[in-house]
């Protein structure tokens, strides 16, 4: 087993696979005609686990995202978490100053049980699920990533938002010691970002501890992280340290920086331009070539009813 630190984790093989045995997991899931997405997706609502099978085996043509993960390496070594730089290769370089373990974070606005939580208290750490996701970042290119985590509606229904709550709002870490990228201010600290509180309840919305049943390394935002597969990779903020449930819609780090080239929904969406660059084609990362992209980032069965009567222009 590859996990690391038993005493938090404290999972059976069965539970979360490593990384040497990923392959014949897979070659399992394949034989049983499921896919862990799928599978996941189904316990909550069946039609979306068929929805889900459908994109998940062929939204470029011929492709089967489980032939198309991403290796560790690359995963672990090619990130965006400005806290520690802004090349590509920092958050590798220099985050091993974050100190992840022990990790709380602290839930205010409207909700029932606010307070400061242990993660342990947040995620059940002996129902996490595995997930593979395909991540779009803003800048074109794309990876496919085996995530470990948990739905987010389970956290968020924990802490019990009242009917005031129209959006959760997350804020990552503060702390020039942990985190040196943050002496310079290439975006305002901390770093913000939240969803609107039907896209956070929505079943593929996941907060992940882990890839590659291995616990996360600090660079992809250990020991807590969103994944929000059908948006922009910036939506998916780093250890996080606050969870808001507020009224009105969160202005997020990246709409502060630049409003007109950075909307609130953050949606996958070829059609809508950045307005320095198109965003029809990505690469995915070890590829050569390009790849057309896909409306929703290939999960517009499940999400496009999210949208429904939105002007996805305006809305971006
Ligand atoms: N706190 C924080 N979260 C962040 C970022 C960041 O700079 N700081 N970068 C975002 C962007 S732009 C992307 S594409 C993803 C990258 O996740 P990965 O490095 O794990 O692949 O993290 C997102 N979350
Ligand atoms: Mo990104």
């Amino acid at each position: 087993m590859l996990i690391r630190n038993k005493d938090s984790w404290e999972l059976s093989e069965n539970e979360v696979t490593s990384e040497s045995d990923y392959k014949s997991r897979r070659e399992f899931i394949k034989a049983a005609g499921i896919v862990s997405v799928g599978a996941t997706a189904g316990l909550l609502n069946p039609s979306l686990a068929m929805a889900t099978l459908k994109t998940a085996t062929g939204p470029y043509s011929g492709e089967d995202i489980r032939d198309e993960l991403n290796d560790y390496n690359a995963i672990t070594n090619y990130n965006n978490f400005y806290e520690f730089g802004i090349n590509k290769d920092d958050p590798a370089k220099y985050s091993h100053t974050l100190v992840a373990k022990p990790w709380s974070v602290t839930v205010d606005g409207h909700c029932e049980n606010p307070g400061t939580y242990g993660i342990e208290d947040l995620i059940d750490f002996n129902k996490l699920e595995e997930r593979i996701y395909r991540m779009r970042c803003v800048e074109a290119w794309s990876m496919v990533i085996p995530w470990n985590g948990v739905p987010l509606s389970e956290v968020i229904n924990k802490l019990k938002p009242t009917n005031r709550a129209k959006y959760v709002y997350f804020e990552t870490l503060v702390d020039e010691k942990q985190m040196p990228g943050q002496r310079r201010n290439v975006i305002k600290w901390p770093y913000r970002e939240g969803l609107r509180m039907d896209e956070a309840m929505h079943p593929l919305a996941m907060i992940a501890v882990g890839i590659y049943g291995e616990e996360l390394l600090n660079q992809n935002g250990a020991p807590l992280r969103l994944v929000v597969p059908w948006k922009y990779g910036f939506k998916g903020v780093k250890s996080i340290v606050k969870i808001s449930f507020v009224e009105d819609e969160p202005n997020t780090s990246w709409m502060r920086l630049a409003p007109h080239e950075y909307g609130f929904y953050a949606n996958v969406n070829p059609e809508v331009s950045h307005p320095r660059w198109s965003q029809a084609k990505e690469r995915r990362i070890g590829d050569f070539s390009r790849r057309r992209t896909l409306m929703f980032n290939g999960y517009g069965e499940q999400v496009a009813h999210l949208y429904s009567g939105m002007d996805l222009r305006k809305n971006f």
